[in-house]
């Protein structure tokens, strides 16, 4: 079609074309233009913020130009893409990150100050994308930076929430929530595709009929239509042109006017009933490993699966290939099983739309998608009732009956009488009301699924999927282990290691292929580079104890250890077991006279994390926290020799100011129950030793690092049953030093111990579900160990290097290439460059 332009409007383009540079010069203009045009503001009326604007619209111009030719590349090529779809991107801010992978950072450092402004203040300035709850949601933007940055043709699909994350404050030690209105500024990381409209429908009506060629058809008439709009986001690779992108999908009315209602004087309801359209991307559900059952949820899943599929399968038809290539040409990664839908989305498509046999088209289905799971815990399985799915998605619900059948008939062929294990095995819950199982489903509908940890791959194929390995045998089920990126989790948040990295290493290579660090190992004796080490450490150290008087007040002295447990809160991760260590800990201070302490490890003990709005308990950990602070931090008598900080909201942006100042973490959920964690990696990256359960991930980074490098305690996961069951016939905890803190509690030393009273009660009377009192012994004894190893600071440091020399397995680029390899079978693509036509 552009041969059909005249010469003459080629000729305009190809001069005018957008060509901008990366050098300081050209910076500087494009942010002197932004500035007088984008923001209509003057030299003599600009903020902090409004040079942040400049600066981020400066580099989106630049995004802008790799992210086209990244597409226009992947059209013209045209081999397979994978398509991630995660109802979460935790992706935190962009320009940093941006400036970094362009190799953009010291043209614009300097740039900038040459305008009167300093690089720190202007990145501050960015409100964190906080589309995303926690582990899975940062996962899917480490996995987008890996895709980016090894030139993977790729892209994600999710939402484009209204309110992200709630924000956290703190009131009298409670957690109180605020609405994230994060669009309240303009968002220069989005590009608003007002072209780009998909029409998604529910309710309605399934009517049967019969097509020319006899065959019987459905067809889903009526109900009503919502459009979705897309926002795309650039994601930049790391030293690559490759540009890849997240589309989002915000919800709005369709413009149709019920004129006989507007006729009728009904014009508030129907406007009313517009607007209700708005509200499906209106918030992020703010629930972690926890599913709530709500109607407007799963309306988000349709609407994002719909607008997600229609999507694909449009870009597909482009190339006007067989349907029987789509599997060649496309994979889908269902993160969770949120995106399960897709699976009878697709079915729905290939049989009502295009005319396929069923079949046929079940075998383009279970191709093409791909499922990971990320937890085991029960109340986080995904099961809706089938009157709400009938509802909602009439025809839907019809197919999903229908691959249970065909699945069911299956099974019986293969295994027959057996009809306990058809009722474990169906996709349907036999209840009243029946229930879909979301899992089963996604694993009937996938050639592939994965857990995310050597340990959580096993224990799924015992527990929660067992039944299935029975019909599939193993060989549908693998593991893929996390990964995060060091370019963010290392280069970008720790840039004093990160040069110190670089330097010793010779080049920066190691940030695209992290098996490099081990070149550090040779260097752990040379003193200057020990020296530049602990420098680096002791730097992030001051830096988070300056943001620790910022949000909370607390003065802590950065020569102490820093402890760290910053996660979602949740009764499996155990922060309540943390703090009650901590209360041992001061009540053992107190009793020792001036010079015991003097010999003793300083410690600060630092918390951070949500509890989501409803989970009472989780919000009562949050309390105690503070009440054993305000404690604890006012008593002079142990002379600073502990101070326990509960930072408040803690995000993306947070995380990178804590993780590089960790001198310890602690990773300590019940044996069995993380199904990786991600964090745990980044600590130990950045040469944070870690405290932690024999669980997820925990247990490959002991196996890469040694276990001279890490601290390990407690219970095993094979143990976890019998104990729990032990605990039915005990009324009180067994171990002594528990009990002893609980009674501390009970006394009122913290604040009137009735407000605790219900969080104790999970430890007591035949509970105790997370094995607090099984692990607390082995607990303090590690928690001794490490006070031991700090106070040999050489000692320390040799950890330290060891830790971060040995982690290129954890790199994310590492997962991303066992993904592309053995699940989706795709290629890089690299880009070409092109011209503005
Ligand atoms: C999390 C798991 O709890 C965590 O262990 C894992 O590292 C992460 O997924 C990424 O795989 N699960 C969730 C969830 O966030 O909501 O299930």
């Amino acid at each position: 079609e552009i041969a059909k332009l005249p010469k003459e409007t080629l000729a305009l383009w190809e001069k005018y074309g957008a060509d901008e540079s990366d050098d300081k010069e050209s910076f500087q203009k494009s942010f002197i233009r932004h500035v007088t045009t984008t923001l209509a503001r003057s030299i003599y009326n600009i903020d902090n913020f409004s040079a942040y604007q400049a600066t981020a619209h400066s580099v989106r111009d630049r995004l802008i130009k790799r992210w086209n030719e990244t597409q226009q590349t992947h059209t013209e090529v045209d081999s397979k893409r994978v398509y991630y779809l995660s109802l979460e991107f935790l992706l935190g801010r962009s320009l940093d990150n941006a400036l970094l992978n362009l190799g953009l950072k010291d043209n614009y450092g300097g740039g900038i100050k040459e305008l009167g402004f300093t690089m720190e203040d202007v990145l501050e300035q960015e409100v964190d994308a906080a589309l995303g709850n926690g582990g899975l949601g940062r996962l899917a933007a480490c996995y987008m930076d890996s895709l980016a940055t090894m030139d993977y043709p790729a892209w994600g699909y999710g939402l484009r929430y209204t309110y992200g994350i709630f924000q956290q404050r703190l009131k009298d030690g409670y957690q109180i929530e605020f609405p994230d209105y994060w669009l309240n500024f303009d968002n220069p990381w989005e590009l608003p595709r007002l072209d780009v409209v998909v029409d998604v429908q529910f309710c309605g009506s399934v009517n049967r009929y019969t097509d020319e060629e006899g065959h019987e058809r459905y067809a889903w008439e009526g109900g009503d239509t919502l459009q979705a709009i897309a926002y795309d986001v650039p994601i930049p690779g790391y030293g690559t042109k490759n540009c890849i992108n997240i589309r989002l999908w915000s919800s709005k009315p369709k413009r149709q006017f019920d004129l006989t209602r507007f006729n009728e004087g009904q014009y508030e309801q129907a406007v009313y009933e517009q607007m209700q359209a708005e509200n499906i991307t209106a918030v992020l559900y703010p629930n972690d490993n926890h599913m709530v059952g709500k109607e407007l949820r799963l309306k988000q899943q349709y609407f994002w699966v719909a607008a997600s599929l229609f999507d694909i399968v449009r870009r597909f038809k482009k190339s006007e290939k067989p349907w029987s290539n789509f599997p060649l040409q496309v994979a889908i990664q269902l993160n969770d099983t949120h995106p399960t839908l897709a699976i009878v989305e697709l079915q729905r498509i290939l049989v009502d739309l295009e005319g396929i046999g069923w079949d046929e088209a079940w075998a383009i289905v279970t191709q093409t998608f791909a499922f990971t799971n990320h937890t085991i815990l029960p109340e986080a399985m995904e099961r809706w009732p089938v009157p709400m799915i009938q509802y909602l998605l009439p025809r839907h619900m019809q197919i999903i009956f229908d691959i249970n059948l065909f699945f069911l008939q299956k099974v019986e062929k293969a295994i027959p009488n057996n009809r306990d294990l058809l009722a474990k095995l169906s996709i349907i819950e036999e209840s009243t009301p029946q229930f879909v199982r979301m899992a089963h489903l996604a694993i009937v509908g996938s050639h592939r699924v994965n857990g995310v940890a050597a340990l959580h791959s096993e224990l799924i194929k015992q527990t929660i999927f067992k039944d299935f390995i029975q019909f599939y045998g193993e060989s549908k089920f693998e593991n893929k282990t996390n990964g995060i990126t060091p370019r963010r989790w290392l280069h970008q948040a720790n840039p004093k290691l990160s040069e110190l990295i670089t330097e010793t290493l010779g080049s920066k290579n190691w940030l695209k292929n992290l098996d490099l660090l081990k070149g550090l190992k040779s260097h752990v004796n040379n003193k200057d580079f020990r020296k530049r080490w602990v420098a680096a450490k002791l730097s992030n150290k001051v830096r988070l104890a300056d943001y620790i008087q910022k949000a909370t007040g607390v003065t802590v002295n950065s020569n102490a250890l820093f402890d760290v447990q910053v996660k979602r809160i949740h009764e499996y991760k155990r922060q309540f077991m943390n703090i009650l260590g901590v209360i041992h800990r001061y009540n053992t201070l107190k009793k020792m006279t001036s010079e015991e302490r003097a010999c003793v490890v300083h410690r600060v003990v630092i918390f951070g994390g949500k509890a989501a709005p409803g989970y009472y308990i989780a919000k009562l950990v949050i309390k105690l926290i503070n009440s054993v602070a305000e404690v604890v931090n006012n008593d002079n008598s142990i002379e600073d020799s502990l101070k326990v900080v509960f930072i408040p909201d803690y995000n993306v942006s947070v995380a990178e100011i804590i993780i590089p100042a960790s001198d310890i973490s602690q990773h300590i959920s019940t044996a069995g129950t993380e199904a990786s964690g991600t964090s745990n990696m980044k600590f130990v990256l950045n040469g944070g030793l870690i405290l932690g359960t024999v669980d997820g991930a925990n247990i490959e980074i002991c196996e890469e690092i040694g276990d001279d490098n890490i601290f390990m305690f407690g219970n095993l996961a094979h143990q976890v049953d019998d104990l729990r069951h032990a605990h039915r016939y005990r009324s009180v905890p067994v171990d002594p030093s528990l009990q002893a803190v609980i009674n501390d509690i009970e006394s009122g030393q913290f604040g009137d111990s009735r407000i605790f009273a219900p969080l104790i009660n999970t430890l007591t009377h035949g509970k105790d579900y997370y094995l607090i009192s099984d692990d607390f012994q082995s607990y303090l004894d590690t928690q001794k160990l490490v006070d031991e190893s700090y106070k040999d600071q050489e000692g320390w440091t040799t950890k330290s290097i060891m830790c971060s020399a040995h982690m290129g397995k954890f790199s994310s680029d590492r997962a991303i290439q066992e993904y592309a390899d053995q699940i989706w079978e795709i290629k890089p693509v690299p880009v070409m460059t092109k011209k503005h036509i």
